[in-house]
């Protein structure tokens, strides 16, 4: 179930993130429905919910957004968030936690957001996995974050007690990500080095190219049973291609969702059967 989630008013920098599930979707019209390497995505009952209307009260507008995940996963269907800032992330996470208690994160973001509060705002996009740290039943043993590289000191303080695990960028070649519970996938589109996704509020250079990046997510080996893309920002991209990136990076994840699980890329087939999950 695709929905567009038009908020941001947790952004520190550069705000625009909640003009983007239009600009998505305008993009996502000039692919096929089909991974790169051909899987049919056709083969996936998706439908288009729209965007989420939203007041502008945060709290109430975190309420909603918390509501609609939690219809969508109570089907067992797999909501995929068009964001809006990563702000969105912390009542979509408190929702799929609350049907799947053995949920882990998959974080995808330059920034670990881990901060307590930034200028004085608990719910700012900054704090986002501080605060599903918080959420009951959700460990930092099941939390990964994936592509960081602006660690503050403080903030790797947090990460170690908390027991997250952290990929940084220049790690990501060798990173591969199994997992047998179900999934959250979040996926901030700074992750990827500014001169791919220019489009979003707070860049940050020396990330993986989006080549990198696809073949990191289509070797994936984990059921993912919600995701969201976050913090493109229309106003920062007047060509559209961070918001093209984003869909394309959307298709390669849903092709996890409907290929059979096979071996690591560039590995030989486990006779096995390949990873047992
Ligand atoms: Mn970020």
């Amino acid at each position: 179930m695709l929905l567009g989630i038009p908020y941001d008013g947790s952004s520190s920098f550069r705000p625009g993130a909640r003009l983007a599930p239009p600009r998505i979707r305008e993009m996502a019209a000039s692919l096929n429905a089909c991974t790169e390497a051909g899987q049919d995505l056709a083969a996936i009952p998706a439908v288009d919910d729209g965007d989420l209307p939203l007041p502008t009260d945060r709290e109430q507008a975190f309420a909603q957004i918390e509501a609609a995940v939690e219809r969508i996963v109570a089907e067992e269907a797999v909501p995929i968030l068009l964001g809006g800032d990563h702000a969105v992330t912390v009542p979509a996470v408190r929702a799929a936690l609350r049907h799947y208690p053995d949920l882990s994160l998959l974080y995808l973001d330059a920034h670990p957001d881990l901060y307590p509060h930034f200028a004085g705002d608990r719910f700012s996009h900054a704090c986002v996995v501080r605060r599903i740290l918080e959420l009951p039943g959700m460990g930092g043993q099941r939390i990964t974050q994936v592509g960081v590289r602006a660690l503050t000191p403080p903030q790797r303080r947090a990460a170690e007690e908390a027991a997250i695990r952290i990929v940084p960028a220049w790690e990501l070649a060798a990173f591969r990500y199994a997992e047998t519970g179900p999934v959250y996938l979040s996926l901030d589109i700074d992750v990827l080095d500014p001169a791919y996704a220019p489009g979003c509020g707070n860049p940050v250079p020396g990330g993986p190219s989006t080549r990198q990046l696809l073949t990191l997510l289509q070797g994936l080996r984990c059921r993912v049973v919600a995701l969201d893309v976050v913090e493109v920002n229309p106003l920062l991209d007047p060509a559209g291609v961070t918001a093209l990136t984003a869909a394309r990076l959307v298709t390669e994840i849903l092709g996890t969702l409907v290929s059979p699980l096979g071996p690591w890329p560039g590995e030989a087939p486990d006779s096995s059967g390949g990873p047992s999950i």
